[in-house]
C-alpha cells in the first residue's frame, strides 16, 4: 500500500518543492482545493480530498476535510486490530504525513479596520482537527506545520524509509504549540472586544523573535518573545547599528521608553539598570541631553539614552563622548547617524510611533499578577497645597516633572529636580529616608532650590527635615499617612511648600 500525504496549505512557500519529493519517495498526495490546484500545476501528482471523501467541498470551503475518511485514516492505531478493522470495513486507508499551516487568521487582524465577520472566516475549523488528530498520533503519523521542518522530514525518509518516533513526537508538540497560538490569537482578539477585563482566563500568544546570548546573567539562556498583537515599544524598535541587543538591553530601554512616553516636549531619558540617571526637558534635544547628563555623569556610563526629537549632528558628537550601550530616538539626521556609527558597539534604535493598551504582568513563582499599567494622569483636581506657602509657578513646573519622573523609579523613589531637570535620584531603598539622602547627596550643591517628589507618602517627618536641611524648596508627595500632619509641620516650620497628589506610585 502506498504511503499517502496530506497537504493542506495556506502558506504555499516549499510545497511544490516538499510535494515532489514525496511523490519521489513514493508518496500518493492528497490535498484540499487552492493547494490541489498548485500542485497540479506545477506537475505534481495529486488526489483532490473530495475524491479520497467522495464528498464535495462545500459551502466555500468551510466543510472539506471535516469528514471521517480523512480523520479516521489519521487517528487509526496502526497496531490495533479493530481500529485496522473498522479502516478496512469502511474503505479507509491511513494517511502518514499531514502538511498544514492554517488561515492567515493573524495576518487578517493584523489589517486596518478589519471586520470581525472577516476575521471570524478567517478562523480555520478543519486544519486545526487535522492537526490535533496527528499530532495525537504521532506514533504513526508525521505533522508538518512548518516550512522550516520540511526538509529534516524529507532527510529521515530518505534515510531510514519513515521519520523517526522521537521527530514525530518533537513535530506533535510543535503542532499543539502551533494550534495552542491559533486558538490564543483568536480568544485574545475576541475577548478584547467583548470589553471584558481580566478574564477568567489568560492566555498569551507571544512567538520567538530571537534567541539571546544569555539572560540577566550569563549563566542563564534566555529569549526574546513578541506579542504581534501588541507590537509597539522595543519590540518595535529597529536597530539600525551595533552589537546584538542584550536581554538587559531590552530590559533597560524598555524602561527608557516608558519614561520618555511621558513627555511631549523635548526630553531626554538616561537608565541604568532600569531605574533613570537623568531626565530632562528643554527647548531643545541638545540642552536636554546636555542637562540629563549633568544629573550623573557617573552613572550614564555605560548606561542607555532615549530621546524623544531626531538627533541632530550636535547632540550625536555630545553622545559620543561617552561610552553608552544603547542610543533610542524616533530619527537620525543621516550624518548624526554617521557619527554615532564611528562607535562600533553602540546599538542604535529608531523608535516607532505607536502605542497599545496591554496589562502590566508580574510573574511569581507558580502564578501570574496581572495588573492595569500605571498610568493615571496628573490632574489640577489632585494637586492640593497642605502647607502655609504655595509652590512657585517655576517650582510647581519643577514639581510636575519631578511627579513625572517618580514613577518610573524603583521605591522608594525619591526625585530632586531643578529648571527642568533631575538633579538628585534615590532609588529603591528599602527605607524612604535612605532614598532622599542618596538623592541630596548625589545633587551636591544643586540640591539648593530644587523640588523633591516621593512615589509613596512619609511615614515620619524625617524626610521633610532632610529636605529643608538640603536646600529643598518644594515637596509632591502623595500624602495619606496617618502622620501627614507632622511632615506638614515640619514643611511649614522650614518654611517650604508641600502639595499632596492623593495618587501613589509604587514601582517595585
Ligand atoms: O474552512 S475550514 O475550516 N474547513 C475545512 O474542512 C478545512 N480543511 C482544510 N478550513 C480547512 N482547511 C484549511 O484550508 C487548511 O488548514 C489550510 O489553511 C487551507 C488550505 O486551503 P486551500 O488548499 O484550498 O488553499
Amino acid at each position: 500500500m502506498a504511503k499517502r500525504a496530506l497537504i493542506s496549505v495556506s502558506k504555499k512557500e516549499g510545497i511544490v518543492d516538499l510535494a515532489k519529493k514525496l511523490n519521489e519517495l513514493g508518496y500518493e498526495i492528497i490535498s484540499t482545493g487552492g493547494t490541489y490546484n498548485l500542485l497540479k500545476e506545477n506537475g505534481v501528482n495529486v488526489v483532490k480530498v473530495s475524491d479520497i471523501t467522495g464528498f464535495p467541498e462545500i459551502m466555500d470551503g468551510r466543510v472539506k476535510t471535516l469528514h471521517p475518511k480523512i480523520h479516521a485514516g489519521l487517528l487509526a492505531v496502526r497496531d490495533n486490530e479493530e481500529h485496522m478493522k473498522a479502516l478496512k470495513e469502511h474503505g479507509i486507508e491511513p494517511i502518514d504525513i499531514v502538511v498544514i499551516n492554517l488561515y492567515p487568521f493573524k495576518e487578517t487582524i493584523l489589517k486596518e479596520n478589519v471586520a470581525l465577520e472577516e476575521a471570524i472566516e478567517n478562523i480555520d475549523i478543519g486544519g486545526p482537527s487535522m492537526i490535533r488528530a496527528a499530532a495525537k498520533n504521532y506514533k504513526y503519523v508525521t505533522i508538518l506545520v512548518d516550512p522550516k521542518d520540511y526538509d529534516m522530514v524529507i532527510r529521515e525518509i530518505k534515510e531510514n524509509g519513515n521519520t523517526k518516533e522521537e521527530t514525530r513526537f518533537y513535530l506533535a508538540a510543535k503542532a499543539f504549540g502551533h494550534t495552542a497560538l491559533y486558538d490564543s490569537l483568536i480568544y485574545n482578539y475576541l475577548i478584547e472586544k467583548t470589553g471584558v477585563e481580566f478574564p477568567e482566563v489568560m492566555t498569551f500568544a507571544y512567538e520567538k523573535a530571537q534567541d539571546m546570548r544569555y539572560g540577566e546573567n550569563p549563566h542563564q539562556k534566555a529569549a526574546f518573545y513578541k506579542n504581534h498583537l501588541k507590537a509597539y515599544g522595543i519590540a518595535e524598535c529597529e536597530q539600525l547599528h551595533g552589537k546584538e541587543l542584550s536581554f538587559n538591553n531590552i530590559n533597560d530601554a524598555n524602561a527608557a521608553i516608558e519614561l520618555l512616553r511621558e513627555f511631549e516636549e523635548p526630553a531626554v531619558v538616561a537608565i541604568k539598570h532600569t531605574n533613570p540617571c537623568g531626565v530632562a526637558v528643554a527647548d531643545d534635544i541638545y540642552n536636554a541631553y546636555l542637562k540629563a547628563y549633568e544629573c550623573d555623569p557617573v552613572s550614564i556610563f555605560g548606561g542607555i539614552v532615549a530621546l524623544n526629537r531626531t538627533v541632530d549632528v550636535k547632540t550625536a558628537e555630545k553622545l559620543i563622548k561617552i561610552f553608552l550601550e544603547i542610543v533610542i530616538a524616533p530619527d537620525f539626521e543621516s550624518e548624526a547617524l554617521e557619527i554615532l556609527k564611528k562607535k562600533k558597539n553602540l546599538r542604535i534604535l529608531k523608535l516607532k510611533e505607536g502605542y497599545v493598551r496591554e496589562y502590566d504582568l508580574k510573574k511569581v513563582e507558580g502564578g501570574l499578577l496581572v495588573q492595569e499599567k500605571d498610568e493615571v494622569d496628573l490632574e489640577e483636581d489632585n494637586l492640593k497645597v497642605v502647607t502655609k506657602k504655595a509652590p512657585s509657578p517655576k517650582e510647581m513646573e519643577d514639581l510636575r516633572f519631578a511627579w513625572k519622573v517618580v514613577k518610573h523609579v524603583k521605591s522608594n523613589a525619591i526625585v530632586l529636580a531643578k529648571d527642568g531637570a533631575t538633579v538628585g535620584i534615590g532609588v529603591g531603598q528599602v527605607n524612604r529616608i535612605c532614598s532622599t539622602e542618596q538623592a541630596i547627596r548625589q545633587a551636591g550643591e544643586k540640591a539648593k532650590g530644587s523640588v523633591l517628589s516621593s512615589d509613596a507618602f512619609f511615614p515620619f517627618p524625617d524626610v521633610v527635615e532632610a529636605a529643608v536641611k538640603g536646600g529643598i524648596t518644594a515637596i509632591i508627595q502623595p500624602g495619606g499617612s496617618q502622620n501627614d500632619a507632622s511632615s506638614i509641620e515640619a514643611a511649614d516650620k522650614g518654611g517650604i511648600s508641600m502639595i499632596f497628589t492623593g495618587i501613589r506610585h509604587f514601582k517595585h
